[in-house]
């Protein structure tokens, strides 16, 4: 063995350990909605290194990186067995997404990689990239991840080596090791990201919250939340899809939106995280937002404070894809505490930690968005005006 390859594996280990092993710690929050922590929860240097190094010294004398890794983001998120795992999309250098399970004792640090990637079986039509799952035990007693299924468009013309089509694949668990894979679901509304499974049947069926778009990036004139049924999960398809949140002029969700995780049942409704894009001179700006929604149906909405919820900040705001927050995972413990697991610019995972109780009084309490300045004018007036006895 060579001195060097000893040198640096120890090295190089003992820096991951390090990373694995420290401690997070929570931030002053200003806004009393949610606190943020100081670390990302899973950063690409979290992969296991026996990923990406061969430990052969003979076949690695120098002891380098063979498969290198370019970002951990994207996480869906679920309590399972006692334990906050993320659902990691992991980028590689090629450029290929796939899922990959990290568990926390606490859910805001040492969450530490499986001993393997999650193998995702393929269907007729292989994926090129598939990222962004979404988690729902669902009441069938299946545990289901929905995902983007992403492939080169066959109807692109020649030459166009970038356009792709996007479509909700679904895989289903029992103990989140072994996954079945299900067909693509059928949407008449076009190509399908951000699809989100509802854990209990609504008149016998499998519910679904969608998001269909005429385009891969541009949604064109679908675009908005949209919600539908489907007969069957093991051939999904829903037949009719309604607008439940659509993109509107002039708010943070202007461009397009998209649901994050399954929504939180709650006393006073069903709690729900999206993301929101409007454009800039600087490019898209993806931020999120929550709203509530009925106890009996939750696809109709109640409550929708102004504006968005978490925003890109400081350091957040640069990676592979700038000025982006994107969510789609939470897991609220029994005792109301809700961690927020949320991706800053493509490129690392963070939590932020709030609880139903605050995440209820946020709804209810916030002023929604008016649409006009003069209006959110005389909305701060209202709030100036309330506030004149007390200061
Ligand atoms: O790059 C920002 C996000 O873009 C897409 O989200 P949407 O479908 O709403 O545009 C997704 O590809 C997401 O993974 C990515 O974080």
């Amino acid at each position: 063995m060579s001195p060097l390859f000893e040198k640096r594996r120890g090295a190089v280990e003992k820096a991951h350990q390090k990373l694995l092993s420290k401690k997070n710690k929570e931030l002053f929050s200003t806004n009393g909605i949610y606190c943020r922590y100081k670390r990302p929860v899973l950063t690409r240097e979290h992969i296991p290194l026996h990923w990406r190094f061969d430990f052969n010294p003979e076949t690695n004398p120098y002891f380098m990186e063979r498969i290198g890794f370019n970002a951990t983001f994207n996480a869906g998120a679920i309590k399972w067995e006692g334990k906050y795992l993320l659902v990691a999309r992991v980028e590689g250098n090629d450029r290929k997404s796939f899922f990959a399970i990290a568990e926390s004792l606490n859910g805001i640090d040492n969450f530490r990689f499986w001993d393997r990637p999650i193998t995702l079986p393929q269907n007729n039509d292989w994926d090129t990239n598939v990222y962004d799952m979404r988690l729902t035990a669902h009441e069938d007693g299946w545990i289901y991840g929905i995902f983007c299924a992403e492939r080169k468009d066959i109807n692109a013309p020649e030459g166009d080596t970038s356009s792709a089509t996007a479509a909700a694949g679904i895989a289903r668990s029992k103990d989140l090791v072994t996954w079945e894979r299900l067909p693509d679901l059928i949407s008449h509304g076009g190509q399908q990201r951000n699809v989100v499974l509802y854990e209990k049947f609504i008149d016998g069926k499998y519910a679904f919250f969608t998001r269909p778009q005429d385009g891969f990036i541009d949604t064109g004139k679908g675009g908005g939340i949209g919600f539908g049924l489907s007969e069957t999960i093991e051939n999904a398809e829903v037949p009719e899809e309604k607008i439940i949140d659509p993109k509107t002029y002039h708010t943070v969700y202007e461009v397009k939106n998209g649901l994050g995780p399954h929504p939180i049942k709650t006393a006073k409704g069903w709690l729900h995280l999206a993301h929101g894009v409007r454009n800039t001179a600087a490019g898209l700006r993806y931020v999120l937002y929550v709203f509530l929604a009925d106890p009996d149906d939750p696809s109709k909405i109640t409550h929708k404070p102004a504006g968005h919820f978490i925003s890109p900040l400081g350091d957040e705001r640069v990676g592979d894809v700038s000025n982006v927050v994107f969510s789609n995972g939470w897991i609220a413990d029994d005792d109301g505490t809700v961690f927020i697991y949320y991706a800053s610019s493509d490129t690392r995972m963070h939590v932020a930690k709030t609880s139903i109780g605050q995440l209820l009084d946020y709804c209810l309490n916030t002023p929604e968005d008016r649409l006009y300045s003069h209006l959110s004018v005389e909305t701060v007036n209202n709030l100036i005006d309330s506030n004149i006895k007390y200061i």
